[in-house]
């Protein structure tokens, strides 16, 4: 069967929205909108799979959803010509990870890292929505058949097992999918990762060796799309690096990881390569850098940050976004699931 190109992405919205966010996910799609359609979803669902206090509960879900939403907004996310909207407002997302947990194999979920590291040590008092979390993404997906995902480096496993998730619901219903007419047995596609540019994976500004992360104890290990330039300077000072001079080719920051992050985070905020930038740089103290770093980080994100105050201070639009881009994604989800049943055996009304 030829599949549509299409373009499916989440966010959740777990707070401190931060530059490994925006550089590992939001540039790409921002630039995938000139070539396919594209569906950006506010993953609320995935974000109440963690304790209430890492997604805010009833109060703060609500603010950090316009939050990423007026982020993909300011970013140049266009919600006329594509979908924006969240999660929790089309119901296909759960009645599909439902069938899926029937297709995925418990074997195939306990080799998920993901989960290990958000676990940690306490896992028998997880939830079962954090176990289950990959499926919830795989049904994320294949809701509206997209066949590519633009995402960081450590969505990468999570992808794959959609990929089996969809070959084996083609494999194991291959004769209904033919016998419904919905083609010769190959219903999902098999969606493709699309992990690219020099900031797949932004570094710990405190540890080069561990991720960004929003649930990083330490604020001064990110910078937030909401920090103003005081703030953006004070943590690349902080920053830190090693006391060599930075090198002039690549292969001299294989076993520099900060040096190595903080040249990377300039290689995409310039839209350079590495190289190009240690050039430039190479052979200099890291003063000088992090004075340029500041310079570039505040020019690309500022106004980004001005834009979503104007947004989170109405949040009747941002609304009107997601309810309209819900009932555009419902739409398309709801072709796929009336097939989905049909395929499965479901009686349904017609
Ligand atoms: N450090 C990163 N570098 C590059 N890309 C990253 N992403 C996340 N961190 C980095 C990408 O951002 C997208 C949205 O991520 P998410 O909201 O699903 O959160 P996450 O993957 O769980 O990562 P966070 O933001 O760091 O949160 P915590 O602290 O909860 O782990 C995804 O495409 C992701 O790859």
């Amino acid at each position: 069967m030829a599949f549509v190109e299409r373009v499916f992405s989440g966010v959740q919205p777990t707070g401190n929205l931060h530059l490994g966010n925006y550089l590992g996910a939001i540039v790409n799609f921002v630039k995938m909108q000139e070539t396919h359609n594209c569906i950006y979803c506010v993953v609320d669902m995935h974000a109440i799979t963690m304790p209430t206090d890492v997604w805010g509960g009833p109060t703060g879900l609500p603010r950090a959803t316009r939050e990423v939403t007026a982020a993909f907004i300011a970013a140049g996310i266009d919600p006329k010509k594509h979908i924006v909207f969240n999660q929790s407002q089309v119901s296909g997302h759960a009645e599909l990870a439902w069938i899926f947990n029937c297709v995925a194999r418990i074997g195939w979920l306990n080799r998920m890292t993901q989960f290990k590291e958000k676990a940690g040590k306490d896992r028998e008092n997880a939830s079962v929505g954090l176990y289950d979390y990959p499926v919830l993404m795989a049904a994320d997906i294949l809701l509206y058949r997209a066949t590519h995902v633009p995402v960081g480096e450590d969505q990468k496993q999570h992808l794959e097992l959609a990929r089996d998730i969809a070959q084996k619901f083609n494999n194991d219903f291959g004769d209904s999918i033919r016998s419904n007419g919905f083609g010769d047995g190959l219903f999902f596609p098999q969606p493709e990762p699309f992990i690219t540019g020099p900031a797949t994976r932004v570094m710990s500004l405190r540890d080069g060796t561990k991720k960004m992360s929003k649930s990083d104890a330490s604020d001064y290990s990110r910078i937030n799309l909401t920090d103003d330039a005081d703030m953006i300077a004070q943590k690349i000072r902080k920053a830190k690096t090693d006391p060599e001079p930075l090198p002039t080719e690549e292969k001299g920051l294989e076993t520099r990881p900060e040096a190595d992050n903080l040249v990377g985070i300039y290689a995409a905020l310039s839209n350079r390569s590495k190289a190009e930038v240690l050039r430039e740089f190479g052979g200099g103290q890291f003063s000088s850098f992090k004075n340029a770093l500041v310079e570039l980080c505040v020019a690309k994100l500022a106004p980004i940050a001005a834009d979503m105050k104007r947004l989170t201070a109405d949040p009747g639009y941002v609304d009107s976004v997601l309810i309209d881009g819900a009932e555009r994604a419902t739409a398309i989800a709801a072709e796929t699931m009336a097939m989905t049943r049909d395929i499965v055996g479901f009686i349904r009304k017609r």
